[in-house]
């Protein structure tokens, strides 16, 4: 009984999924689903990149967050419009919660949406939010062994960003070995290895997304 309930609220959130999807397309906006472990480095990469993205595009930010507002007032002074779901304890954002933040954004004046998920490496996984790209980032911090024992959403990540590339020595980490560990669930994922605090480590990263978003405008 409780699997076909968790089956008919995945199917739901599915369809309404493909209704953002669809909504996103007709006004040709890239929308990227941000998800990683709490703490990993999500807000940290947004202020490093905002300034940047800014400068060429029209950029509107969705914050996910348990309880607070304070992912959303860091990126107040980047003057774009933000949204801040709360999900009052809830572990992941669906598809009916981003539904219902589009309609305070912009929709027909903007380029790209940023999605920043709950900070949680399991439930965000199964809920497709209708977005073009999803990105896993993975802080060096969390140890090699975490891509096998979560393996679910690092296996659904089109991109992963492993951060924190700074602190690898401090940790013992060896990146190539981590870079295996993530090969062997996920085969085809773009891998980019950064720190979110040092622009000189985003230029690839960068030039990637920014590819993926004047693909979307020229479809
Ligand atoms: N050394 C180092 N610290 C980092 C890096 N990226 C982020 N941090 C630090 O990690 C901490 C958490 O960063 P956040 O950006 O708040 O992480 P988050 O994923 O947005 O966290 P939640 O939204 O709570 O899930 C902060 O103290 C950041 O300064 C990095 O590349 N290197
Ligand atoms: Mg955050």
């Amino acid at each position: 009984m409780e699997i076909t309930v968790l089956k008919n609220v995945l199917i739901k959130n599915n369809a309404i999924g493909n209704d953002n999807r669809s909504l996103f397309n007709k006004n040709k906006i890239f929308v990227a689903n941000i998800i990683s472990s709490p703490g990993a480095g999500k807000t940290t990469l947004l202020e490093s990149t905002l300034a940047y993205l800014t400068s060429r595009y029209r950029v509107a930010v969705i914050e996910g967050d348990l309880y607070t507002s304070r992912d959303a007032k860091r990126l107040q002074p980047f003057n774009i419009p933000i949204v801040q779901i709360n999900t009052e304890g809830g572990c992941h954002l669906d598809a009916r919660m981003i539904h219902g933040a589009v309609q305070s954004l912009p929709l027909d004046n903007l380029d790209i949406i940023l999605i920043e998920n709950v900070g949680n490496l399991v439930c965000p996984a199964s809920f497709d939010l209708g977005e073009d790209l999803r990105i896993l980032m993975y802080a060096v911090t969390e140890g090699t062994d975490k891509p096998q024992k979560y393996a679910n959403i690092f296996a659904g990540a089109e991109v992963i960003l492993v951060n924190k590339v700074d602190l690898a020595d401090l940790c013992h980490i060896d990146l190539s070995e981590l870079v295996d560990e993530v090969r062997s669930v996920n085969e085809k994922a773009a891998i980019f290895p950064i720190s979110a605090l040092k622009q000189e480590t985003l230029v690839e990263w960068q030039q990637f997304f920014e590819e993926k978003v004047k693909a979307k405008k020229n479809e």
